[in-house]
C-alpha cells in the first residue's frame, strides 16, 4: 500500500517514495477507476506518463517534484488495490491550516 493514501503538499515539493517490500512496486502516474468499496482493488488505469517508476525492492525510491497545483493521482502497475493522490496546494497552506 502507499502510505499516506493521501498527501497534501505546497507546490514545489519534491516527494520520495521508498518500498520498504522486498518484492517490486510501481509508482505510476495516471488516473484510476472502479475501486471497490470492500476490496479497495481499481478495475481501470490510465497512465499519463507524467512519471512511471519502477521500485526493484527493499529501499529502492523514487522522487517527483510538483510544479503546479493540483490533484495528481497515482498508482502501482502491479498492484491493483495500489491507489493513492497526492494534492498540491499554491502556497504552503496544507490541509492542517486551512481556515473557513
Ligand atoms: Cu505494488
Amino acid at each position: 500500500m502507499f502510505n499516506p493514501s493521501t498527501t497534501t503538499v505546497p507546490v514545489g515539493t519534491t516527494v520520495t517514495w521508498r518500498n520498504d517490500e522486498p518484492i517490486t512496486h510501481t509508482v505510476t502516474s495516471g488516473r484510476y477507476e472502479g475501486v471497490d468499496k470492500t476490496t479497495g482493488l481499481r478495475s481501470e488505469q490510465y497512465p499519463d506518463g507524467a512519471f512511471n517508476a519502477k521500485l526493484q525492492g527493499k529501499g529502492k525510491t523514487f522522487s517527483f517534484t510538483f510544479t503546479k497545483p493540483g490533484s495528481y493521482t497515482y498508482y502501482c502497475d502491479i498492484h491493483q488495490g495500489m491507489n493513492a493522490t497526492i494534492v498540491v496546494v499554491a502556497d504552503s497552506t496544507s490541509t492542517e491550516g486551512a481556515q473557513k
